[in-house]
């Protein structure tokens, strides 16, 4: 094998933000710069020779391209065996199980998640460990460490690998099996779900729509939805992946899976409405004529998840998110178990599930799993639900009444203001910051500050600490705002405005959040002067 060693020099920006790297497509394109990053997780990981890695992507522009680089990278730094999807096609969770499966050094997954892909888009690349999940910081830091000193990669002359038909390969002596991305995952499913449990209800007349928003998830739910469970065809909605998801946003929420609560809020609407996004992690739950948040997902999975094989005899414990609503403590208090609280990040979920302590989790931004895997799981999520509904057959309708009639409801809502000029954003962050210890006892409109802090975690496992990860701010009466900047976004900031506030008076459980939260949402505008340092009145995005 030929083996060219390119000289180089570090690129700036490249430090992985909440979920690995993300960037435009274009800039991705650049000379060295996948390169670059690649040679530096190869580095920053010990090394690669010998090793064997799962490699795969959500189809987005550039997925291809990009894996033949790292194919030709992989061999020529010593690489045993990479298992790929077969078109370069994987699930963020399927990739996570092929890695545990098969007992992997890890994997590289190339995905910008919810963010819409294409030339003009965003791409992303991110290295999950043998464990399964996102690399945590410690390795982070050693990947970004490696970016700023690097001077050189290796990559081998060889041709571009056909990656269309499942089979073996080989550049040099390093072996490429080139694998279905849907049969592990299916399997894996299988095991954890009562299956004819489902086909029963689908048999019964049970209707659904999933719209795969013409992303990664198309083929899974195809496959397992239609073909195994027996829900009629079309019950898939925008399952053919395009590269630029049909030009769409696969971002799972009321506002980019529009199509989907349309048709859920319409005449005629089905039993069961889900969505997943650009990579298959995140996912959105509706019943006829109802959305439910993710944190109250979380919840209700929690409390129901007995019904399913895999957690019959009940849960571990639970994690969640620090900005994802407490509904989710409520069900663990009554069921006598932990519940942790954790930054923002699946990878901060890793430390708990594979030290035995919780076994499911999830956030705010749509994302719910469990020990299966170590990434949030969207069609995973969506067959928990239906192993509930098909043991209660009750409507969602019923089945969230009945939790907040249960445990009240942690009213809630996400406000984000997308593409803010970084510096604004920063300065109004740092000047919330600052303001914190004097916010107690103070009040704004009816509501009054009980306590101001900046989160920070220290993981009960292996004791490493995360500083800076949100500003939080209490009220009497539990209700709570807190403040971050997304880690996921490619250009400017987008401030994350994050509302809680917990009703248990049965009088008051159907309100519509955003009127149910109002105050706060006052309250957080003007602690904050959002629109001072912004010059945005409204957000962008309410979920
Ligand atoms: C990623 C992480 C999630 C996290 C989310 C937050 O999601 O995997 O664990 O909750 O980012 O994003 P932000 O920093 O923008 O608030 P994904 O689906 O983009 O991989």
């Amino acid at each position: 094998m030929n083996i060219q060693t390119v000289e180089t020099t570090p690129i700036a920006g490249q430090k992985p933000g909440t979920s690995g790297l993300r960037k435009k497509t274009a800039v991705f394109m650049e000379p060295h710069f996948l390169e670059n990053y690649v040679q530096s997780i190869f580095d920053g990981i010990g090394g690669v020779a010998g090793k064997s890695l799962v490699v795969g992507g959500d189809g987005r522009y550039y997925n291809e391209s990009a894996i033949q680089i790292i194919l030709r990278m992989a061999a020529a730094n010593g690489a045993a065996k990479i298992i790929v999807g077969q078109n370069g096609l994987l699930s963020t969770p399927a990739a996570s199980h092929l890695i545990r499966l098969n007992g992997t050094d890890g994997g590289l997954i190339l995905s910008a998640s919810h963010n819409p892909g294409g030339p003009n888009a965003d791409f992303g690349l991110k290295y999950n460990t043998p464990n399964g999940g996102p690399a945590p910081e410690n390795i982070t830091d050693k990947i970004y460490q490696a970016t700023t000193t690097i001077t050189a990669y290796k990559i081998a002359e060889a041709h571009d690998v056909d990656l269309t038909t499942p089979g073996q390969a080989r550049i040099d002596t390093m072996l490429i099996e080139i694998v279905d991305p849907t049969a592990d995952y299916i399997a894996l499913m299988e095991e954890l779900f009562d299956f004819p449990a489902l086909k029963t209800l689908f048999a019964s007349g049970f209707t659904m729509a999933f719209d795969a928003m013409h992303a990664i998830t198309g083929p899974y739910a195809h496959a397992i939805l239609e073909d195994r469970l027996g829900a009629p065809a079309g019950t898939v909605l925008n399952g053919t992946p395009s590269p630029d998801f049909g030009g769409g946003h696969p971002d799972p929420n009321p506002i980019w899976a529009k199509q989907l609560v349309d048709i859920m809020m319409g005449k005629n609407a089905p039993d069961f409405g889900a969505a997943s996004d650009g990579d298959g992690d995140r996912n959105m739950i509706m019943g006829r004529g109802i959305y439910v948040t993710p944190s109250d997902s979380l919840a209700l999975l929690a409390a129901h998840a007995r019904c399913a094989p895999a957690y019959e005899r009940g849960l571990l414990g639970v994690a969640r998110s620090m900005p994802t609503s407490g509904a989710v403590d409520r069900v663990a208090d009554k069921l006598g178990i932990p519940a942790f609280e954790t930054p923002t990040g699946w990878k901060f979920f890793g430390n708990l599930l594979d030290a035995g302590r919780v076994t499911l989790c999830g956030e705010e931004s749509a994302g719910t799993g469990s020990t299966h895997v170590r990434e949030k799981d969207g069609l995973w999520a969506v067959l928990l639900w239906l192993n509930i509904l098909a043991t209660t057959r009750k409507s969602v309708a019923d089945m969230m009444a009945q939790h907040w009639a249960e445990y009240g409801r942690n009213y809630y809502s996400r406000h984000d203001f997308e593409d803010v000029d970084a510096d604004k954003a920063h300065a109004l962050f740092s000047t919330l910051r600052d303001k914190l210890p004097s916010l107690a006892g103070q009040s704004f409109g009816p509501l009054t500050v009980s306590s101001a802090s900046e989160f920070a975690y220290d993981d009960p496992v292996d004791g490493s600490h995360s500083a800076a990860q949100g500003l939080i701010i209490n009220f009497d009466g539990g209700a709570r705002a807190v403040f971050r900047l997304s880690g996921t976004g490619t250009v400017g900031a987008t401030l994350r405005l994050y509302l809680e506030a917990l009703q248990t008076d049965p009088a008051a459980l159907h309100q519509d959040p955003q009127v149910a939260l109002a105050d706060l949402i006052a309250a957080a505008h003007t602690i904050a002067k959002i629109q001072g340092f912004t010059g945005r009145a409204a957000p962008d995005v309410i979920t």
